[in-house]
């Protein structure tokens, strides 16, 4: 109820201030409703472990520092615009579910330019600080090369003054080398030859514009890099055309002042029935082979590394033992699908592992956490997005805690050490520095009794993990 003496008053200033004042409240809260695409979700708040509010963060404090850095420069979360922005959820036999009320569906430019808006409100909203993207999901391919050159140009235009007003910024470009019926046989290992100049053409361009918005990496994910059957491939052929381009990219940033670092991201399969990126092993061979290695690193997927049968850890490790521990897509297959559903991270084991390799190496430094992840097909409403980004930073959160205390309690690295303590002194160290051969371990084999080993304790460890998660 109005008191009484408000309304009088208002009155005798004439009803028609009133309806004024009304009216302009409504254009206002219109307006505002209008140019947000998301008008009923805040910036997600940080509530604590006891809230119960779906749209807050229960682990993740942006500046919380933990081991002499906050959580976010820990993290370095990027969301992925193929799957926030384009994902229409799909699945073989059906069609995109996605709701996406901004996005009239059309490949106009002006369609492309408003989803970029709404791409940084989201990233606004859930304090997300990078973002990814494929050359073709953030502007449409025209009907010619230079016609969807042009509208690369003038979208990366609008995210650049996007990135300058919110201090977003670009962990890494790519460029969709796989959508295009052109690249059905390939781009880099095609087996025509102008297909493989139209993608380098492609590239060139994808890696202007990560320079031109000061992105920190380039991804080469190999999606078509591989074959169906070994009866029409000329693999040989193949992996060195792929080199020859790798290195016209290495080339070229050179020339563009590009200073940011090249990442691999192996995938054993599908869209191809088998990849030449493989996995972390095949590509550091592929580069080792074609002397790359100053320039590359991986870009080590989850989903990826449980389609080609390792677990996410293998892979970290087998990349960071090798100096090459890039960047992350934070993801997480189907236990029981065997493709690459992109789920959403939310499993502590996971998350644990992968901040243990991180902190071990001593941090991502030009890489980060990118969510290649999509909501089920089932989850199509715009408010699962949020849902979907705020459970993976809370698993990463965690992750992070719980790998920091792991370390700093120091009882499973100092078991590892302990394990390996033979090869510190005596003939272990002997066999590192290279002092002995085959001779001199005889001999001292033979000088000794029967050599005793000592349990791996696997139960133990596992329980001690259990004792921070
Ligand atoms: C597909 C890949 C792709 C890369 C970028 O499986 O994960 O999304 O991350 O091209
Ligand atoms: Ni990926
Ligand atoms: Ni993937």
């Amino acid at each position: 109820m109005y008191p009484r003496n408000h309304l009088d008053q208002l009155q005798t200033q004439g009803a028609s201030s009133l309806v004024l004042l009304v009216t302009l409240l409504i254009t206002i809260i219109k307006q505002k409703m209008m140019s947000e695409a998301f008008p009923d979700i805040p910036v997600i708040p940080y509530e604590g472990s006891q809230s119960k509010n779906p749209l807050a963060f229960k682990h993740y404090i942006h500046n919380e520092v933990i081991g002499g850095k906050t959580m976010k420069d820990h993290l370095r979360f990027a969301a992925a615009y193929w799957h926030t922005m384009r994902n229409e959820l799909i699945d073989p036999f059906g069609v995109g579910t996605s709701s996406k009320p901004w996005d009239d569906r059309s490949d106009s430019i002006e369609n492309a330019l408003r989803r970029t808006e709404v791409f940084f409100e989201f990233l606004h909203k859930t304090g997300i600080d990078y973002y990814c993207f494929h050359d073709r999901d953030v502007a449409p391919e025209g009907a010619t090369l230079a016609e969807s050159n042009q509208n690369l140009e003038v979208v990366v235009e609008k995210l650049k003054e996007l990135q300058g007003q919110t201090g977003k910024k670009l962990l890494w470009g790519t460029a969709c080398l796989f959508t295009h019926p052109r690249y059905m046989h390939g781009a880099g290992t095609s087996c025509s030859a102008n297909v493989y100049a139209y993608a380098a053409a492609q590239v060139k361009s994808a890696m202007d514009a990560t320079v031109a918005l000061g992105g920190e990496g380039y991804v080469f994910w190999g999606g078509r890099e591989g074959y169906t059957t070994l009866l029409n491939t000329n693999m040989k052929r193949e992996l060195d055309n792929l080199a020859k381009l790798l290195h016209m990219a290495v080339d070229y940033a050179a020339e563009i002042g590009f200073t940011g670092k090249f990442f691999i991201e192996p995938k054993p399969k599908e869209p191809t029935s088998h990849q030449y990126d493989s996995d972390a092993a095949a590509c550091l061979n592929f580069l080792r082979e074609f002397d790359l290695m100053d320039h590359f690193q991986l870009n080590i997927e989850t989903n990826h590394a449980t389609l080609a049968n390792h677990s996410m850890h293998h892979e970290l490790v087998v990349a960071a033992s090798a100096g090459a521990l890039g960047s992350v897509d934070a993801n997480t297959g189907h236990p029981q699908l065997g493709w690459d559903t992109d789920q959403f991270p939310t499993d502590i084991y996971l998350t644990t592992q992968i901040m243990l390799e991180i902190l071990r190496m001593g941090g991502l430094t030009q890489g980060g956490l990118n969510f290649d992840a999509k909501p089920r097909r089932e989850s199509f409403e715009p408010v699962d997005l949020f849902h979907a980004h705020i459970g993976g930073m809370d698993a990463f959160a965690r992750g992070l805690k719980i790998a920091h205390a792991i370390i700093e309690d120091g009882r499973l690295d100092g078991f590892v050490s302990k394990r390996y303590s033979s090869w510190d002194s005596g003939i272990g160290s002997k066999v590192e520095s290279g002092e002995v051969g085959f001779k001199e371990l005889e001999e001292y084999a033979l000088s000794n009794d029967e050599p005793s080993v000592e349990s791996g304790r696997q139960e133990m460890l596992e329980n001690l993990i259990n004792e921070f998660i």
